[in-house]
């Protein structure tokens, strides 16, 4: 037995399913997920010492590499002075007016310790601020394990949403419906029908859990516009695409303005920071102003706070994203000519340091077309790109990521390897 598989084997007694987060267990993929032992800029080890390039880097938070000297001397003089206080630091100041600077359409910002939480606040806040209790979230996009989040459609265009989990009552799913992305007519049909009901509309503008799937500008400027008309608010959870698409993520590169955005991920620089902030006037709802409550005991966690600001300070310096974006197209451009040169209906997609692998003829523009990409072919490709040292997202439904530390020799070390691996796939 590989030390990989003595350990999955010893950690399936503890904890269930042997992992902390489900996706980690290799179940879509099959095999035995590696334990990593240590990481280093653009790769890390497993329990068998076997060395992988990397590329979901922590899915996001890696962007300046794993263990950036910069990141971890930061993070070890804030442990020399505590890990927590439960009491207000000056570092927390400094990350909520660097995010303030960094995305206009955040007037105020409120740090929690995860995605999940900050989108779930963010949703409560929404409902809080607006009085109405509908939300409008889109088929395929995550925003966390929140109850009101794990919903799926409803049988009709206007019922209401059913669990996706047991554990969440019909009654929680019951206030959230779910709409197909990327479809601004459907929108507008809903909108049309009860725009008056709905507190907020949450969207991923650049979707990463279904894979890669961009917004189209008119999916996203419809959803604006009917939300301002209709008073409902716009969410967008950047949690992915916040600073992994551009520096101001995808609402800077739409040029739309959300009412709140949700942030996770690389402002934790790989320890849990997540953000939930967007205008004044709805953010003074929040406790201890406002009736809307939330709290955390490691909100703002210095030491996290630390790392965050550490990589925030690298991703600013000049080109960052021009290289993180150069690496990335040139990631998918090799992968695409190989794939071509086997013979494989494949295609790939990126925006800024965030890309999307489909073995499909043409690139998806929705849920339905997504689904009918070849998940056996895809892991076919993850255990042979695995075998040889590359590893991808463990599910052909989820996106990957480049970080400054992939450099030209590791991008066409990866498109070599990848000749291979699509040569020996099955036609
Ligand atoms: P966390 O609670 O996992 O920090 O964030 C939830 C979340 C919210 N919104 C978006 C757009 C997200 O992508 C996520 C988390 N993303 C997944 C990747 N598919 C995290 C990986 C995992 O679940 O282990």
């Amino acid at each position: 037995m590989s030390n990989n598989e003595t350990l999955f084997a010893r950690a399936q007694r503890s904890t269930p399913g042997g992992v902390n987060s489900p996706v980690r267990a290799f179940r879509s993929v099959g095999g035995t997920p590696r334990f990593i032992t240590h990481a280093d800029g653009a790769s890390f080890w497993d329990a068998d010492g076997k060395r992988y390039i990397d590329y979901i880097g922590s899915w996001g938070p890696a962007i300046v590499g794993h263990a950036h000297p910069d990141v971890v001397k930061a993070v070890q003089e804030a442990a020399a002075r505590g890990l927590s206080f439960g009491a207000p630091t000056e570092g927390e100041i400094l990350m909520a007016e660097e995010i303030c600077r960094i995305v206009p359409s955040i007037e105020q910002v409120r740090l929690v310790s995860s995605g999940t939480e900050a989108a779930m606040s963010a949703l409560r806040l929404a409902r809080g601020a607006t009085g109405r209790d509908l939300v409008i979230k889109f088929e395929g996009c995550y925003h966390g394990h929140a109850d009101s989040m794990l919903v799926k459609a409803g049988s009709g265009l206007l019922t209401f949403g059913n669990p996706t989990s047991s554990g969440v009552p019909e009654d929680f799913a019951k206030h959230t419906m779910v709409l197909d992305y990327n479809n601004p007519t459907q929108l507008d049909e809903v909108f049309k029908k009860m725009g008056n009901q709905v507190a907020a509309v949450i969207v991923e503008p650049v979707a990463g859990n279904m894979n890669l799937l961009p917004a189209t500008p008119e999916f996203l400027k419809a959803m604006r516009d009917l939300c301002s008309q209709y008073g409902a608010l716009l969410l967008f959870d950047e949690v992915m695409s916040g600073f992994r698409v551009a520096l101001g993520g995808a609402q800077s590169l739409y040029g739309i303005q959300p009412d709140m955005t949700v942030l996770g991920k690389v402002i934790g620089g790989g320890l849990p920071v997540a953000a939930f902030g967007g205008r004044a006037d709805l953010m003074k709802h929040l406790a201890p102003l406002g009736p809307v409550y939330q709290a955390g005991t490691l909100s703002g966690n210095p030491v996290a706070v630390a790392a965050g600001m550490a990589t925030l300070k690298i991703i600013q310096k000049p080109g960052f994203y021009e290289n993180l974006t150069k690496q990335t197209r040139k990631l998918i451009d090799g992968l695409s000519a190989q794939a071509a040169a086997s013979g494989i209906a494949f295609c790939g997609n990126a925006v800024g340091g965030m890309f999307g692998i489909y073995f499909k003829d043409k690139i998806p523009t929705n849920y339905t077309e997504m689904m009918t990409c070849n998940k056996d072919l895809f892991n076919q490709f993850f255990h042979a790109m695995l075998d040889e040292g590359v590893y991808l997202a463990p599910s052909a439904f989820e996106a990957g990521f480049v970080s400054a530390a992939h450099d030209d020799a590791v991008i066409e070390q990866t498109i070599s390897i990848a000749k291979k691996a699509f040569a020996k796939l099955s036609k």
